[in-house]
């Protein structure tokens, strides 16, 4: 008869360790911590046990450590399910095994419809100064004011397991925990949006999507329905502009600009509204990689973006972003050439400059992903007294649909109990009324008396007129208004705007856009869906229409399009353009430095120490993730194997590499994709004089941006040329 290898009696688990206490759980390494946090709280010194190897582990006591089921249930055995002799069926009875794998079987909720995929850090955010003249917003009352937030980054078609660089707008949502409850300001990376009535949201996303017959492509706006939709759709022009700009494709998280997108209110103690449209500036500046990068880096790490910022908070390099405004009075905004409530309009930093409100600075990872970034709801009616909405009908109609949306992602009604959820800045971390009851209440209110007005409890919630959220009386919307279901004439220009991105952007940002429509309509199957698009493009801008039409081999094959109104050439905007305003820096990249045995110690020492005093990080690699023995005999670990660190996970490259390592690895396919795609990716190249020749090999030009670091000033000039970003005239060549 065969033996079991645990029987199913109640005796605690089988020791894998020679225990000095036969009460005591296996030793874990990971309670370690659990144990001196324990003796820390209970004052009680844990026990010791000796491992396997003589190493000696300090483990909590049993009470401490014993697992128990969700109803505090003692559990006796964690490996084998309850049976009906030693090869029988398992038994109904078994509640723990029942337990556990319900609950297992429950782990997912529904993913976000749109936004599944997201990262997100806990910070805080610092009023530069009191701004009750702007508001009476209590975050902005005062010079130093901080507020605890919890910010979620995402990409917006792809679902929740899918690439962190497709070509995509971010999401850029931040809750601010205020001390007067909380406010999310639920933001993208572009400061426009496809449409303009939240009536076409469900017909955007269901374009973007996968397709629903056969579920693919995922996370990808390049097929037919998309472009269908959108070449349907004038009014997406000025988005698609952006969408299609390098702005799709960022080189971080912590690198994104963020944007309130619709016109929001400010509105002070004397109940004075002030317009204003929101903006976050990355302290990183906005950055971007190329096409071909991100198609490689969605293939050596899926996770780029996520690791770029869990890794940046892990090791304290805090990002942080300026919080400003464009603040605009009515006059104003009825002198522009655009309606403000229109979200698919910017108003130029030309026209109206930005004023900075503060800082927000993200300084602590999540401690877990389901319960905070996958639980966070964000609503954008969560407003706090002081900032407040207008009539734009794509922000009216998102009043609704996060509220709406919570209740069937998150359970019912008591989302908001959820601690990253919870109004924790405030005195009432559950909101203080009279709503009671529903599935999943945390809470357990005392006393007889839920409703209002009473008499029984005169000292329960009641509205307060001073404080309270007040919604700004506004001259559009009267008693006699009529309804109408309508898109208003001031709504009516989809070409301006899209003209003036595309004519502000820099030369290499206009290749990028014209590439990237023609690679988006190049996958699109339906011809007359192109010739469509190719018509829109024509009504924008000659050099776009012609260099997209010429990508494609489509030329002259454009539809004749008329305008509904013509667009007109507005004053350029400079600050559009993400390379126009870049300064050059290095600070929060990465350099990745290829060595190999016989390499040059002194020149690595010199390279990491200089591109880390410029607040850059520095990763080695090596044939093989033991590293290499320099030419003096020391031995060097390796972050990575060369075979899983491609070039595309840095931005920029050193090879230091003796005669003998350059000729070895001239011969090796993973050196010389390291090699080419750096090239190609338009990254600065240090090379020790020796390893010139892999590059020479490769065929590879050498220009300003490939750099002896041999010499002694070669590690101060290739720290310049990377610090210029982006080599762009490679490109060209
Ligand atoms: Fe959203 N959007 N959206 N959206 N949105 C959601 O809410 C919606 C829009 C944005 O990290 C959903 O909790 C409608 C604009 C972000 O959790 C949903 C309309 C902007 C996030 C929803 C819009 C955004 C969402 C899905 C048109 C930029 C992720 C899950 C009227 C200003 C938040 C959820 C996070 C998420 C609805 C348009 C930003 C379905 C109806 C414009 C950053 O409620």
């Amino acid at each position: 008869m065969p033996t079991s290898t645990k029987s199913t009696s109640t005796k605690p688990a089988p020791k894998t360790a020679k225990s000095s206490s036969s009460k005591a759980a296996p030793p874990n390494p990971s309670t370690a911590k659990a144990a001196e946090d324990a003796k820390a709280a209970s004052g009680t010194p844990p026990e010791t046990l000796i491992g396997e190897g003589g190493e000696t582990h300090e483990v909590t006591t049993v009470a401490e450590q014993t697992m128990t089921t969700n109803h505090g249930i003692p559990i006796s055995d964690n490996q084998n399910s309850l049976k009906a002799g030693v090869r029988g069926p398992t038994l109904l009875e078994d509640f723990i095994l029942r337990e556990k794998i319900t609950h297992f079987d429950h782990e997912r909720i529904p993913e976000r419809i749109v936004h599944a995929r997201g990262s997100a850090a806990h910070g805080v955010f610092e009023s530069y100064r009191d701004f009750s003249d702007l508001t009476r917003a209590s975050f902005l009352s005062q010079a130093g004011k901080q507020t605890e937030v919890f910010v979620r980054f995402s990409t917006v078609a792809g679902g929740a397991g899918s690439v962190d660089l497709p070509r995509d707008v971010r999401g850029f949502a931040v809750k601010m925990y205020t001390d007067e409850g909380n406010f999310d300001l639920v933001g993208n990376n572009i400061p426009v949006f496809f449409i303009q009535d939240a009536m076409k949201f469900p017909d955007l996303v269901h374009a973007v999507k996968m397709e629903p017959d056969r579920g693919f492509p995922q996370a990808a706006s390049a097929h037919d329905t998309f472009w269908d939709f959108v070449s349907l759709m004038p009014e997406s022009m000025h988005m698609l502009q952006w969408a299609m700009s390098d702005r799709g494709i960022p080189r971080s998280l912590r690198m994104i600009e963020g944007f309130g997108v619709h016109t929001f209110r400010l509105v002070n103690a004397e109940g004075i509204s002030t317009f204003v449209k929101f903006h976050w500036r990355p302290v990183l500046g906005a950055h971007a990689v190329v096409w071909n990068e991100a198609v490689k880096i969605n293939g050596a790490d899926n996770d780029f973006h996520r690791r770029d910022l869990w890794d940046a908070i892990d090791k304290g390099d805090f990002p942080a972003w300026e919080l400003s405004v464009q603040a605009f009075d009515e006059e104003m905004a009825a002198s522009l050439d655009f309606d403000v409530l229109d979200a698919t309009k910017i108003i130029p930093e030309e026209i109206v400059p930005l004023l900075p409100l503060g800082k927000m600075t993200l300084n602590r990872n999540p401690d877990n992903f389901f319960a905070e970034t996958e639980q966070v709801a964000f609503l954008p009616s969560n407003l706090v007294p002081g900032v407040d909405v207008t009539n734009d009908p794509l922000l009216q109609g998102r009043l609704f649909s996060y509220q709406d949306t919570q209740l069937i992602r998150l359970g019912g009604p008591n989302f908001h109990q959820i601690p990253v959820n919870s109004a924790k800045g405030c005195p009432f971390l559950h909101g203080h009324n009279h709503q009671r009851d529903g599935k999943m209440q945390m809470a357990v209110p005392k006393g007889r008396v839920a409703y209002e007005p009473s008499t029984l409890d005169p000292t329960g919630p009641r509205a307060n007129v001073d404080k309270g959220f007040e919604t700004h009386p506004d001259s559009n919307s009267t008693d006699d208004a009529v309804r109408l279901r309508i898109r208003p004439e001031s709504f009516a220009d989809h070409y301006s705007q899209a003209r003036l991105f595309f004519r502000s952007m820099s030369e290499p940002e206009q290749r990028h856009i014209i590439a990237a429509f023609a690679f988006e309509l190049g996958k699109v199957e339906t011809i007359a869906i192109r010739t469509r698009m190719l018509g829109h493009l024509a009504i924008i801008d000659d050099a776009l229409v012609d260099g997209v039409e010429e990508a494609l081999g489509m030329q002259g094959q454009r539809d004749a399009i008329t305008p509904a109104v013509p667009p007109r050439d507005l004053a350029l905007s400079p600050t559009l353009s993400m390379i126009k305003k870049a300064k050059p820096s290095i600070a929060g990249r990465k350099l990745g430095v290829l060595i190999a045995d016989g390499f040059d110690d002194a020149i690595v020492d010199a390279l990491v120490a200089a591109v880390v005093a410029e607040g850059a990080a520095a990763e080695i690699i090596a044939p093989n993730v033991a590293g290499a023995t320099s030419a003096a005999g020391k031995h060097r670990p390796a972050h990575h194997a060369l075979a899983g660190a491609p070039s595309v996970l840095f931005d920029m490259v050193a090879l230091v590499l003796s005669a003998d390592g350059t000729a070895k690895l001239a011969k090796n396919p993973d050196a010389n994709d390291f090699v080419r795609d750096a090239h190609r990716h338009l990254k600065a190249i240090a090379h020790s004089p020796e390893a010139l020749a892999m590059i020479k090999k490769a065929g590879l030009d050498v220009d300003d941006a490939v750099v002896d670091v041999g010499a002694a000033a070669g590690v101060a000039g290739f720290v310049n040329a990377a610090k210029l970003g982006k080599h762009w005239p490679r490109e060209v060549a």
